[in-house]
């Protein structure tokens, strides 16, 4: 497997190699999971079909932001993973090519509609519940009370104490915004996200790292995706995946082929393995705890239970528009990241 870090001497290399070999078929893969999985889904796929796979890993908010870039010459062939907004968004913008997979009749009604609400120009893989982590060996130590809701973490005794990624990069983020945004109001949901800055130690670029950062022991609280969280928590590190008891957003972790791909055949013959129960199956191997797509994929008994989360409608079409997406992370740049903290 290629990854992004080519070596130059190699390329130069093919590119002398004679002119009558015929050029292997390849595919140059976006992945917005974590990045074990990337690799995985790489390397798997790769063995199966044959296929050079050249995987570059980015959050959702980079990866979208890279493909917008890249439109008038497109390097990326497939985007899989990631939070469901920014797929909808680059659909909606003509980033990203329509398709109809034959795999759909095999997926949930949820990942289809994602699908039907976008002219088939993205699709979800899986979906998984947002919430926060806390370091309980941290809590003890600096005494703070056990936080069960979202307005737990205004607390002033938490101070320093909270870690989330920013919107902007992280797809974690603005599913975040977004569900706060949903939950609270507007005007009371960015009085929330400034009453959250305050307690806020950093913003990182990466969604998931709030809480690898909580299990290392460096931040008490990571605002993440609860599943992101559970695997922290299966890797012995001493974290508790909390529910917010407002009630929360979701996602649905999609995939897209990239509008004007060079290698489209390849791309369709991975969106359609990538649907497979087969496929989705992988992410056991590597702890990723999401709800697979798939009915006949496998979920993880240590997933989190979608059915005893207190889920708000969250509505997909409106903040994974264009404008509403630009509206409120604009926003969030000139209201809240400008306070001091
Ligand atoms: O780690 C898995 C996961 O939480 O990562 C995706 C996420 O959007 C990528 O990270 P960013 O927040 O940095 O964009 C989620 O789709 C996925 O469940």
């Amino acid at each position: 497997m290629k990854l992004n870090n080519h070596v130059f001497g190699v390329s130069l290399m093919a590119m002398t190699l004679s002119a009558g070999a015929a050029a292997a078929d390849k595919l140059t893969f976006y992945c917005s999971a974590q990045e074990e999985w990337c690799q995985l889904m790489a390397r798997s796929f790769e063995e199966t079909s044959g296929i050079d796979v050249d995987m570059t890993r980015k959050s959702s908010g980079e990866t979208f932001a890279q493909i917008r870039a890249e439109a008038s010459n497109p390097k990326g062939d497939v985007w899989w993973g990631g939070t469901g907004d920014p797929h909808l968004q680059a659909a909606e913008e003509g980033l990203t090519a329509e398709y109809i997979s034959p795999m759909r009749d095999q997926l949930h009604p949820w990942a289809i509609s994602q699908a039907e609400s976008a002219g088939n120009r993205t699709i979800g893989i899986y979906s998984g519940a947002l919430g926060y982590g806390y370091n309980n060996d941290l809590l003890a130590a600096n005494n703070l009370p056990e936080p069960a809701c979202w307005a737990d973490l205004l607390k002033p005794e938490f101070k320093g104490h909270v870690q989330m990624a920013n919107p902007n990069s992280s797809g974690t983020a603005y599913t975040t915004l977004a569900s706060i945004v949903q939950i609270f109001g507007e005007d009371e949901g960015f009085e929330f996200m400034k009453g959250l800055h305050a307690n806020i130690n950093q913003y990182t670029k990466s969604g998931s790292a709030p809480i690898k950062a909580a299990g290392r022991g460096e931040t008490t609280i990571g605002i993440v995706f609860m599943h992101d969280a559970v695997a922290q928590a299966v890797a012995g590190f001493p974290i508790t995946v909390v529910a917010p008891c407002e009630g929360t957003g979701y996602e649905i972790g999609s995939m897209s082929i990239v509008d004007g791909a060079r290698n489209m055949d390849e791309a369709k013959q991975f969106y359609d393995w990538a649907l497979s129960a087969e496929a989705q199956n992988l992410a056991l191997q590597v702890n990723a705890f999401q709800v697979p797509s798939n009915t006949g994929a496998q979920t993880s008994d240590k997933a989190p239970d979608m059915a005893t989360i207190k889920l708000i409608d969250y509505d997909f079409v409106k903040y994974g528009s264009s404008d509403e997406r630009k509206r409120l992370l604009q926003k969030w740049d000139e209201e809240v990241s400008v306070l001091p903290q």
